[in-house]
């Protein structure tokens, strides 16, 4: 039973619920992302190890221009809506080039948190002043079907990072679809993969020498203490995780070294971990143009154009219907 006097985050407990009563203990990745770990992902973005953010950096400073004209390709002015957009470091890239090159259009952040909007709104306003910006503190499908009401210009919507990757194929299938459906002929969407590539190197991007990853995955843990009352020790588990180059699925694990019992004060409740029983936190899931033509083609969307760095690690790929 929860104690309804207490007061928590009622979505963090229903993960926490339903995912350690499972016979495959899971918990989803959204939860990395507290202030602390919001934090460690901004020092996992500057590793060495983490190529995705430079490679898709370089994908927008060599190809600006490019990408300018395919979203002009239809109409001269548009909305650029960007889903996810976290601290904006390289979308800047792109704002900056199209405002420089007075291209009509109106930068449209989408986010559920209203202070991650609000300081990505200030860094926007600070280093691209001329930027249109009207940031949009909605989930995600609930802003699109209010963009859709009465519009005149065509929208493109931006989702980079290689967050698709952070959904289960068939989440990631029924996310674009549901996209799809918002779309018009006219419209676009930009989609940040990962690809397919020498298997050490990805799981090192995974599994750092300096264990940046391991303490960005354990401090789900930490976040469970101080939210939940758990009573996790950190150090009676550990990160694992592994990448299968056949289906190019990395998945992280918070692994416990020994049996033990940990309790939620704040729940009620307690679940027991056997000795090396894992709780699944994440998929990265990487990518090659045929998956990448697949996931479109589900969606009844196609490829209009690819955007690759020179090395090929890392695709920013426009659909359109
Ligand atoms: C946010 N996302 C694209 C990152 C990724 O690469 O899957 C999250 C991450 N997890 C561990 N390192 C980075």
């Amino acid at each position: 039973m929860i104690d309804s006097t207490k007061t928590y985050n009622k979505a963090v407990a229903d993960e926490v619920l339903n995912g350690l009563s499972q016979k495959h203990k899971s918990l989803p990745s959204w939860l990395f992302y507290d202030e602390q770990g919001d934090r460690i992902f901004q020092q996992i973005m500057a590793m060495p190890e983490y190529y995705l953010t430079d490679s898709e950096l370089e994908i927008f400073q060599t190809n600006k221009a490019a990408i300018l004209s395919v979203f002009k390709g239809v109409s001269a002015g548009f909305n650029l809506i960007e889903f996810g957009a976290g601290d904006g470091m390289k979308t800047e890239v792109l704002l900056k080039y199209f405002t420089g090159q007075k291209a009509n259009f109106t930068y449209k952040p989408v986010d559920i948190s209203a202070s991650v909007l609000e300081q990505l709104t200030e860094r926007m306003r600070k280093s691209v002043p001329d930027l249109a910006i009207e940031p949009i503190n909605k989930e995600y499908f609930s802003a699109l079907e209010a963009l859709n009401v009465d519009r005149e210009n065509p929208m493109i919507v931006l989702f980079m990072g290689a967050n698709i990757g952070n959904f289960e194929l068939n989440e990631a299938e029924d996310f674009v679809k549901k996209i799809a459906n918002a779309l018009r002929k006219d419209d676009q969407l930009m989609i940040g993969f990962d690809l397919k590539k020498n298997p050490h190197m990805i799981l090192e991007a995974y599994n750092d020498k300096k264990g940046i990853t391991a303490s960005f995955n354990m401090n789900l843990l930490t976040r469970l203490n101080s939210e939940l009352e758990a009573d996790f020790e950190p150090d009676r588990f550990m990160h694992y995780p592994y990448y299968d180059p056949q289906t190019g699925t990395t998945k992280s694990f918070i692994v416990s070294k020994e049996e033990q019992s940990v309790n939620f004060a704040a729940l009620n409740t307690s679940f027991s971990f056997k000795a090396w029983e894992p709780i699944h936190v994440e998929f990265s899931q990487k990518f090659d143009e045929e998956m990448i033509v697949e996931l479109a083609t589900k969606a009844g969307l196609s490829v209009e154009r690819y955007f690759y760095d020179e090395k090929k690690y890392f695709a920013d790929v426009v659909l359109k219907k």
